[in-house]
């Protein structure tokens, strides 16, 4: 299984030696009791037994042991260092909790650009190691642009200020992109600065049904045509998702019953303008039948209810047995094609096929739900779910990253050259390999 780790490499044992050292470096802070380690070797999906780690909800195995490394945990680094006011730009240290920070910046009029599920645990600095994507990315852009600094502390100890404020910084190559997106394998993220966006005076939430994918695809067009520049979010799960939120969470589907369901945010600066606008839109869709029923909130208690609706189906999923997890990025027009065919090629092998995710964005959430861990399964899904992807030129990984367990599927997605040059850049950059080792690298580099 191409998916499981590779054998233990030849690095040292940690020794009573190391303890003490270990000790005297952080007081009281080095852990070893296993009932306390517990929560950091067993990652949010229970299936990794035991690195870099920050909330530890990342869903592809990067954040937990695989062997006996040490568990370098950011939770005790949350403290915010500045914030101005006045560009919006907010550095803190890399253990802040997602949540946290944005409550910090709504009392100041401000938001983080990025939101996701897992905002209650997860760190900005875990976010920023695996360039999360999330529910504002269509409105905000991806960490990439938001991200203008980083503190890194690198394999060999020494410390990377990168730590701009700036807008604009063309001095030569972009490091910090570097450690966007790399999982914790090129260097420890101590610190982040980003760019947040003002607080929307205005925030509008819309759950739409339809009744098949491509109304949902012209509603889409129709959403972004008529809602243009207040357009914040643009989500959509499918019945199957609707069934588990209800079987296992007990939330209450709003509207009609539907094959698909979509929720459209919007946020604006002027309430009236933005309601008005979302009624034009909402009447345009629903007398050409592109929507079959609908609701509408503007007062935050029903804003959060629609939302959930949306962001609990992963905790939902989780209650249905053991869940095969694909987060695959496809020209918008064909995220579905992938549902169906995968269900017509299980046939009654998966106990359930699930769709959902960011239309927007043209990120496809698939998941398939078995009783339990089933190899014959896994065989019928990979690698049809990755030549599938391949061949409409997809991306195996949209935003969840590698990790352990799709780092061998990379070459589905890049070519052999770029996934050589990325070791190079490991190499050089960590040439013991000492730093989240088994992650995000395949084991073969041709
Ligand atoms: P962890 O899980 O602790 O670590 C993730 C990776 O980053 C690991 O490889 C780890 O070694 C590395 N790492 C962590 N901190 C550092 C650091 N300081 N320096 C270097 N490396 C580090 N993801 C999305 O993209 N979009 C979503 O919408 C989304 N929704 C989610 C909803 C739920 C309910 C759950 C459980 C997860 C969701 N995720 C989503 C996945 C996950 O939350 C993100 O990947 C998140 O960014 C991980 O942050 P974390 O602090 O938990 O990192
Ligand atoms: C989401 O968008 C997350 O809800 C989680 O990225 C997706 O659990 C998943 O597959
Ligand atoms: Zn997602």
């Amino acid at each position: 299984n191409p998916g499981a780790a590779p054998p233990r490499l030849p690095f040292s044992r940690v020794t009573q030696e190391d303890l003490a050292f270990f000790r005297t470096l952080l007081p009281g802070r080095t852990i070893t009791d296993p009932d306390l380690l517990k929560s950091s070797n067993v990652d949010w999906l229970k299936t990794v037994e035991v690195c870099p780690q920050g909330g530890n909800t990342g869903l592809v195995g990067g954040s937990v042991p695989v062997f006996d490394e040490i568990i370098l945990s950011t939770s005790l680094m949350k403290q915010v260092i500045t914030f101005d006011n006045i560009s919006g730009i907010l550095t803190c240290q890399a253990g802040c909790v997602l949540e946290n920070l944005s409550n910090y910046l709504e009392e100041r009029d401000f938001i983080m650009p990025l939101d996701l599920g897992a905002k209650g645990s997860c760190h900005i600095g875990g976010n920023v190691s695996t360039n999360a994507g999330g529910l504002r990315l269509l409105r905000y852009g991806s960490l990439r642009g938001t991200v203008l600094g980083l503190e890194v502390v690198l394999a060999d100890g020494r410390i990377l200020n990168c730590l701009a404020t700036l807008r604009k910084d063309n001095t030569g190559y972009d490091l910090k992109q570097l450690f966007i997106g790399s999982e914790g394998t090129l260097g420890v993220i101590t610190a982040v600065s980003i760019l947040c966006p003002r607080k929307p005076k205005a925030v509008n939430v819309a759950f739409l049904g339809c009744s098949s994918f491509q109304q949902l695809l012209e509603t889409f067009q129709c959403c972004r045509g008529m809602l243009g520049e207040i357009l914040s979010a643009f989500e959509f799960l499918d019945a199957s998702c609707m069934s588990l939120l209800e079987k296992h969470l007990k939330l209450t589907n709003p509207i009609t019953e539907s094959p698909f369901y979509i929720v459209i945010e919007t946020a604006g600066s002027n309430a009236t303008h933005d309601e008005e606008k979302l009624h034009k839109f909402l009447e345009e869709v629903m007398t050409s039948s592109l929507v079959t029923d609908g609701t509408v909130a503007t007062e935050a208690t029903k804003i959060k209810a629609l939302w959930s609706l949306r962001e609990r189906v992963t905790e939902a999923l989780t209650h249905e047995g053991y869940t095969y997890k694909y987060d695959i990025s496809l020209p918008v027009e064909k995220i579905y094609d992938l549902v169906q065919d995968m269900r017509g090629h299980l046939g009654d092998m998966a106990k359930n096929v699930v769709g959902y995710g960011h239309v927007g964005d043209g990120n496809l959430h698939l998941n398939i739900t078995s009783p339990s861990k089933d190899p014959a399964l896994l065989a019928a899904i990979e690698p049809y779910v990755y030549e599938w992807t391949s061949k409409w030129k997809g991306s195996i990984s949209a935003e969840h990253g590698l990790g352990l367990k799709k780092r061998n599927y990379i070459y589905y997605s890049k070519p052999s050259e770029a996934v050589a040059l990325m070791g190079s850049i490991k190499a050089m950059l960590d040439p013991k390999g000492i730093l989240n080792p088994y992650k995000t690298l395949p084991d073969n580099i041709h």
